[in-house]
């Protein structure tokens, strides 16, 4: 079992501010996130969770214009959008900022000049294509010509989709903008850049020393630092984002992956500003002894474990308290979907721009947070992409969550109430047959605190069912619907051991379930509690206004939203 640490600061890859919330993101860094941080305060543990929005960057510029609206129209909107639709998926963060705030953008500005002054920034020229009717300097997707090698008219400006041939922009013939067909020309253009392969030899001992990183990811990046870091450009032509304090770049920006790590230092500032205690931030990102953790889907890997590491290496020498570095980052696979066309299941690959995707709040306006989540939780892909299906959602909830676990709450509670007054006296003695459950309770509880505490939530819901079998299994074998007439002393006992269960499987279920188990608190006043910390048993379990905790997924529910995704497929 690992050692207790004295601090956590754990973090979710911070959204692009452009759209609605899909669920792929969610199993990614969200979900998972929120689980472990969860289970983590229930242990007692100090911990601090931040997210927010990352609203610089093409990704905003590009929706922005798509819909006439300015940088700032869009990521107010989502911003709030996105807060809201976490809110109601009770994901619990300590904070949830942005990185268009001033703070941010001071932040920024001071990692830049910190590893200016340490010697790890250049300037060099580059061309670009540049839009004289625009007036701007456009990234690659948006210059079309002909193509220098097959002469395809239509060739775009990266890469030829009719030879396939690979090229720069400025080696297309005729380019012009894809947007407005104007004419575009090769400018020089000069850009500062992050010197990675200073770093590289810290970035590879700092790596090749993380033991209980997933395999996959600490390869991946050993492999990266392996083939040679480059120097990296860490601004853009682009007027939305944080400005760069050097003369002669007032029409450029911060490269948006350059700033964007830093907004969990700027959500932790806020965080401390917030609770009045505004130099608190430095506990988590300062003391040695913090656990880092973040949690990114794996698209973000390079950025979270080669340029952060060394944004935080850099930032914490000349003058500042050296920074922590990621103690883990977590990141996960992708989550594909299933798509029921004229009735055969196709997975696809998620779509946004199709429509072909589960957006959360469209999923939370069809059913309730904590059966989403339960749902999501046993599908995470956290070895392996996973594919999301509205069928296995049915199944899972109808099933794990209602046929297993809220089963054996409901037959608990509601004999409890109706044939004992709702009160569970503590027996003498505990049974043999509640000591055996009670046995394979601590070790179904050793396993699940192994795989939480590892970061695999997924594998730790395997546990939770595992307790909610063998308590149904202990239910079965103790009958209490026949010894209630033969022997009630024997029924209350009975009871009051499955309560003592009951508490356990909430206290594992309360990461996944929240919402859920606070309104079990309203009606079971027993301790919601590992089964480890339970010395002294309570001397009563009451129990008062038992109601089911989840409802079932009908058909109907489950035809609706697949249609949904049907007609996105089809159309
Ligand atoms: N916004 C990319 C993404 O949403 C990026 C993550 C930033 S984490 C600091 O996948
Ligand atoms: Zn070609």
């Amino acid at each position: 079992m690992e050692e207790k640490s004295a601090r956590y600061l754990v973090t979710s890859a911070l959204p692009y501010a452009n759209g609605p919330l899909h669920v792929g993101q969610i199993v990614g860094a969200y979900l998972p996130a929120d689980v472990y941080v969860r289970y983590l305060r229930a242990r007692g543990e100090d911990v601090v969770y931040v997210c927010g929005t990352d609203e610089h960057g093409v990704p905003i510029t590009l929706t922005a214009e798509r819909e006439g609206k300015s940088p700032r129209e869009v990521v107010d909107y989502w911003w709030a959008h996105m807060k809201e639709t976490f809110e109601r998926f009770g994901i619990s963060f300590d904070n949830f900022s942005r990185t268009s705030t001033e703070l941010h953008a001071g932040n920024t500005q001071l990692f830049y000049e910190r590893l200016k002054s340490g010697g790890y920034i250049s300037e060099a020229e580059s061309q670009q294509m540049y839009s004289p009717t625009e007036g701007r300097f456009l990234p690659d997707r948006y210059v079309e010509g002909t193509c220098p090698v097959c002469g395809y008219k239509e060739a775009r400006g990266d890469q030829c989709d009719n030879c396939g041939s690979w090229y720069e922009a400025y080696e297309l013939i005729d380019p012009h903008s894809k947007i407005t067909g104007g004419p575009v020309e090769v400018r020089e253009t000069t850009h500062l850049y992050l010197d990675l392969p200073k770093f590289s030899e810290r970035l590879g001992e700092y790596v090749s020393g993380q033991d209980h990183w997933r395999t996959s990811v600490k390869n991946f990046i050993l492999g990266v630092i392996d083939a040679g870091l480059e120097k990296r450009p860490i601004t853009r032509d682009i007027n939305w984002g944080v400005p760069i304090p050097e003369p002669g770049f007032d029409e450029k920006r911060f490269y948006v992956w350059f700033d964007a790590c830093i907004g969990y230092v700027s959500s932790t500032m806020e965080w401390a500003e917030r609770i009045g205690e505004p130099d608190r931030w430095r506990e988590y990102w300062q003391e040695p002894d913090t656990r880092l953790i973040h949690f990114i889907g794996k698209d973000n890997t390079v950025f979270h474990a080669v340029v952060w590491p060394a944004q935080l290496m850099g930032v914490g020498e000349g003058g500042e308290e050296p920074y922590v570095l990621p103690y883990d980052i977590p990141a996960n696979e992708f989550m594909n979907l299933e798509v029921v066309l004229y009735g055969e299941r196709h997975p696809m690959q998620m779509s946004t721009s199709r429509n072909l995707a589960v957006w959360l709040h469209e999923a939370l306006d069809r059913f309730p947070a904590d059966p989403l989540r339960f749902y999501l939780a046993s599908a995470l892909p956290e070895t392996g992409d996973t594919v999301f299906s509205w069928r296995d959602f049915q199944g899972r909830v109808n099933n794990d969550l209602i046929g297993t676990l809220g089963n054996y709450v409901n037959r608990v509670l509601s004999f409890a109430e109706r044939y004992f007054g709702g009160e569970l006296p503590q027996p003498q003695e505990p049974s043999e047959e509640a000591s055996e459950v009670f046995a394979d309770f601590k070790e179904l509880e050793r396993r699940y605190e192994e795989k939480m505490l590892s970061i695999r939530p997924r594998e730790a819901l395997g546990e939770l069912l595992a307790m909610g079998r063998r308590a149904n299994r202990f239910f079965d074998g103790q009958a209490p619907w026949k010894s209630r007439k033969e022997d009630p002393d024997q029924a209350r006992a009975s009871l009051y051991a499955c309560s003592v269960l009951l508490g356990s499987i909430a206290y594992h279920a309360a990461p996944y379930v929240p919402e859920a188990v606070e309104r079990l608190r309203g009606f079971f006043d027993g301790p919601v509690a590992r089964i480890s910390d339970l010395e002294k048993l309570p001397e009563a379990y009451r129990v008062s206004g038992a109601k089911p905790l989840f409802v079932r997924v009908e058909e109907a529910e489950v035809e609706a939203a697949e249609e949904r995704l049907a007609s996105a497929a089809k159309s």
